[in-house]
């Protein structure tokens, strides 16, 4: 089976990961800009003020992807270079800079698919609260009007908020992410609400401007199973799904918060600071929701916690997606399992786990119209004699994309599909080590760019429409 004509074969990046030029052209720092200088923080210490110049370097790049036969690049905007301060006057060389990135897709035939918030918040707003303080949201929904007028003529594809479990979890339970606030369950379901009930305003105003493009957001999708089929852990993977899928998604597709997990953190005093005017403006907004991104690495095998809780060490390594951690309300606990394939970093590598979880999702919400925002795989590649041997990463593209394909077949909405990563860049906390891309940059050699086994491999799968995956 071909892809469709009108699905979208493209690969992601976001602004802190690739741009560099941290302090250029009248840029503002970010929380991120601040958090990685504090030691200890990243894997030796890295940072984004350079990453991979993508910002001096982009046609070079998008050049390459080009040639790759790329169909749409998804790239986030730095709200620090829009707004230095994140509110206030605009800065016009980022305006700029985004206009020629833009353009630069567009002389190419390539879709820009333009992620609003990938985590870089300007340093001011992050002192006053970040996503704690409501005004951050007001402060958004100006900023996402910004740069709906500057670009919406040309860019019809937005992403309001990448990930809002990620940046609120590691922000405030793991403290792996800024601002490194750990075991605050209570400001992490306020923040969750924050960033829902500024969405709904951004698609509203969106919708408001007549443009006719397509708004939607991202988010992590990470469907639960029990480690074996006991009562316990189907409990625990139901519970599992509630708190990261259902609080999440429901919001944005429903329009309401699901009543289950509602009804527990009431009684536990955790419910979120929020209005009925807020729930009204969430509720309105829903049905402008044009699609759903799902950013989808791996699923997560849960088990049941019985009696005394094993504590767990939040460390860097651990705090981004291996299993191991007990859930905050220490009801279940993601479990390594010895019949289950890992990457190095201790990643599930489950295809199978993909098509489940998209048809578990259709059966729940419906037709709703999806894009796979980000999947690939996380690993450090193999060179010989200058040849970056990418083999486990075409294999895990290959294996995925044919589970998206199933996933089609078995009639779930799926209409594009971005690998993680276009380009090597800055793991957050992993440095350069933990590769994505399917061009390389050498960190030794003035950041120069070479194609991989996996560029010319997806060429091909772009250029049949995907005939030429191995099922
Ligand atoms: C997602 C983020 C991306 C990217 C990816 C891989 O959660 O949206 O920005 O970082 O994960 O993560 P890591 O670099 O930690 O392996």
């Amino acid at each position: 089976m071909k892809f469709a004509n009108d699905f979208l074969f493209g690969a992601a990046t976001a602004s802190y990961q690739v741009e560099g030029a941290w302090d250029q052209d009248g840029k503002g720092p970010t929380n991120w800009d601040e958090f990685v200088k504090i030691p200890g923080k990243t894997f030796e210490g890295t940072n984004g003020d350079i990453a991979i110049d993508h910002y001096n370097r982009y046609k070079e790049d998008i050049k390459l992807m080009a040639e790759m036969g790329l169909e749409s690049y998804r790239f986030s905007i730095s709200w620090a270079r829009i707004l230095p301060t994140g509110t206030g006057e605009i800065n016009q060389k980022g305006i700029d800079f985004y206009n020629n990135l833009i353009d630069e897709c567009l002389k190419y035939g390539i879709v820009p698919f333009v992620t609003l918030y990938h985590w870089d918040l300007p340093l001011p707003l992050e002192k006053a609260g970040a996503w704690l303080n409501k005004e951050t949201g007001d402060a958004y929904v100006e900023y996402a009007k910004i740069c709906f007028n500057a670009f919406g003529d040309r860019v019809k594809h937005f992403i309001t908020f990448n990930e809002t479990v990620v940046f609120a979890s590691l922000g405030y339970m793991s403290g792996a992410h800024p601002p490194g606030i750990q075991n605050d369950p209570k400001k992490y379901f306020d923040v969750t609400h924050n960033v829902f009930y500024a969405h709904a305003r951004t698609i509203i105003e969106y919708k408001k401007l007549k443009q006719y493009g397509e708004i939607g957001l991202s988010h992590v999708f990470c469907p639960a199973y029990g480690v074996d089929d006991s009562e316990e852990n189907i409990f625990a993977a139901m519970h599992a799904n509630q708190y990261n899928m259902n609080w999440f998604y429901d919001p944005i597709l429903k329009g309401e918060y699901p009543e289950y997990v509602v009804k527990q953190l009431e009684a536990s005093g955790l419910l979120p600071n929020w209005t009925d005017a807020e729930l009204k403006t969430i509720k309105q907004a829903a049905p402008l929701n044009d699609f759903m991104g799902l950013n989808y690495y791996q699923p997560m095998r849960v088990e049941k916690i019985n009696g005394e809780v094993e504590k767990v060490e939040i460390t860097r390594e651990n705090s981004t997606g291996s299993p191991g951690n007990p859930s905050f309300d220490h009801v279940y606990k993601s479990v390594k399992m010895a019949d289950k394939k890992y990457t190095k970093w201790d990643w599930e590598i489950s295809p199978e786990g993909f098509v489940s979880g998209l048809v578990m999702l259709k059966e729940h919400y419906g037709q709703i119209k999806f894009y796979i925002t980000e999947n690939g795989l996380g690993d450090e590649d193999v060179i010989i004699n200058g040849d970056i041997l990418d083999t486990p990463r075409i294999d895990f593209i290959n294996d995925h994309l044919c589970a998206v394909r199933e996933a089609i077949k078995q009639g779930v909405h799926v209409k594009g599909y971005y690998a993680w990563s276009a380009i090597d860049l800055l793991s957050w906390l992993n440095g350069y080590k933990k590769q994505y891309g399917f061009i390389y940059v050498d960190h030794a050699n003035d950041l120069a760019r070479k194609k991989k086994a996996s560029f010319h491999w997806f060429k091909e799968v772009i250029e049949t429409r995907g005939e030429s995956l191995k099922d």
